[in-house]
């Protein structure tokens, strides 16, 4: 399927989607939350992805949501609640949902809107020279798609309270030390690693990396009696997969497993 705005490829169970509007830094058009609506359809249709890696293309990885989208003079005002509700928070659901692993490559600056999908996957690689910034205090709004929730888990209150008010940049030397991101890598590496670590996890045990990060995700909200009856449920399904046999077995007879992600 091709796309204006997107660019996406399925391939050895990796989808990959890049933002594809570096003139304007992949900044959100309608237009492409229709496309990322329409590849997101095919990734959780498609039982070959085990996952997914979102990226962009050129200097910047995403600059929130394009401000040439919104008219400041316009007499009758737009209701941001309903961009959100329609496209914002439906993708970061959809990403938080995803029963596999959603890896950011991010490869250059990430602002409002952008800063909080990569914020919204579950492991975050960036570009040395990438930086993060919450860009929003800046024209009056607030963190939306998901920030004020992943902010302070990811860095605590008082820095998230910090960003959000000041809309400071963060480089991604200094989001890997807050805890912000997974880990930050020279700019040359990123391309290269990225497939590392999207090879290695497409070979994983899919189905448990789906429980995982839904044990995870809802530990945020559990308290510990809670989190231990969803563990106790998660595991009971987990152990009845394919690839805990295969795991078990392949450790017995001393050789590498191979999973099927199920
Ligand atoms: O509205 C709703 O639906 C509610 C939801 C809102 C979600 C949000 O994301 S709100 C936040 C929107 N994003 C921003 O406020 C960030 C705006 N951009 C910037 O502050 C800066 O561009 C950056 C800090 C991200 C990067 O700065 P820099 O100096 O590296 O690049 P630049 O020169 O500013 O940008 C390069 C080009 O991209 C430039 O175009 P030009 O002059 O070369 O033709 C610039 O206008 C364009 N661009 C950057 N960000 C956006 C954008 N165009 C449209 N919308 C953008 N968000």
């Amino acid at each position: 399927m091709s796309f204006d705005t997107i660019v996406f490829e399925s391939a050895d169970g990796i989808a990959t989607i890049r933002l594809n509007r570096p003139d304007s830094l992949n900044s959100f058009t309608a237009g492409m939350h229709a496309e990322l609506r329409a590849a997101m359809d095919i990734v959780e249709s498609d039982a070959s992805v085990r996952c997914l890696v979102i990226t962009g293309t050129g200097r910047g990885f995403c600059a929130g949501q394009d401000l040439n989208e919104r008219d400041p003079a316009a007499t009758q005002k737009m209701d941001l609640g309903e961009s959100l509700d329609n496209n914002y928070n439906p993708l970061i659901r959809r990403f938080k949902n995803l029963p596999m692993p959603v890896v950011a490559a991010v490869n250059g600056v990430a602002a409002g809107a952008g800063a909080s999908l990569a914020l919204a996957c579950d492991l975050v690689l960036a570009a040395r020279s990438a930086r993060f910034i919450q860009a929003f205090c800046k024209i009056g709004l607030i963190p939306d798609a998901g920030g004020t929730w992943a902010l302070p888990r990811l860095v605590g209150h008082a820095r998230a309270m910090g960003l959000a008010l000041l809309g400071d940049t963060v480089t991604a030397e200094q989001a890997e030390k807050y805890g912000m991101i997974w880990r930050c890598v020279d700019d040359e590496a990123l391309a290269g690693e990225t497939a590392a670590l999207s090879r290695h996890l497409a070979a994983a045990p899919t189905h448990g990396l789906g429980l995982i990060k839904k044990a995870i995700n809802a530990s945020l909200g559990n308290d510990l009696d809670t989190q231990l009856d969803l563990e106790r449920d998660l595991q009971r399904e987990a152990g009845f997969s394919e690839d805990f046999d295969e795991g078990v077995a392949a450790f017995q007879q001393k050789r590498a497993a191979v999973f099927k992600g199920r």
